[in-house]
């Protein structure tokens, strides 16, 4: 490389990295941002003996997860919430439903039950609370 050709190099170096610190610090504020956004709520429910804990649950609309998982040692269950729905789970068994931004269930207040025949005649069902996620406390206590 000659002298010229190597002054043009680090002129344009110069340029590249001046040009590319904008983008740096958008990508950085970018990403501390998206990922408080994307940490999307997790939350359990067990599916015991005709039992749904816990019975009453209140979530975030539009962006959580709901582990569902079958504790009872003898039967199978599932978990109906509006039009979303786990497999039967046999005991042991769990499944994670998931809810993004703009899906059922919207605010306002659900039945969630087990669809296994008799089961929510035998008292396997629960209240859901779905809440704008804004009204929920950021911090637990
Ligand atoms: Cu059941």
């Amino acid at each position: 490389m000659t002298e010229r050709g190597l002054h043009r190099w680090r002129h344009l170096v110069t340029h590249l990295a001046i040009a590319a610190l904008p983008l740096a610090a958008i990508a950085l504020s970018g990403c501390s941002k998206s990922a408080s956004a994307d940490t999307v709520p997790v939350f359990q429910v067990r599916l015991g003996h005709y039992t749904i804990e816990p019975a009453e649950l209140t979530l975030p609309a539009g962006r959580f997860e709901l582990v569902v998982t079958n504790v009872d040692a003898q039967l199978p269950h599932s978990l109906v919430l509006l039009k979303r729905s786990t497999q039967v789970l046999a005991p042991g068994q769990s499944q994670t439903l998931v809810v993004k931004a703009g899906q059922e269930p919207t605010v306002g207040d659900y039945v969630m039950f087990c669809d296994v025949p008799g089961h929510q005649q035998m008292g396997q069902k629960g209240v859901v609370h779905v809440v704008d996620a804004a009204t929920l406390p950021t911090t637990a206590g």
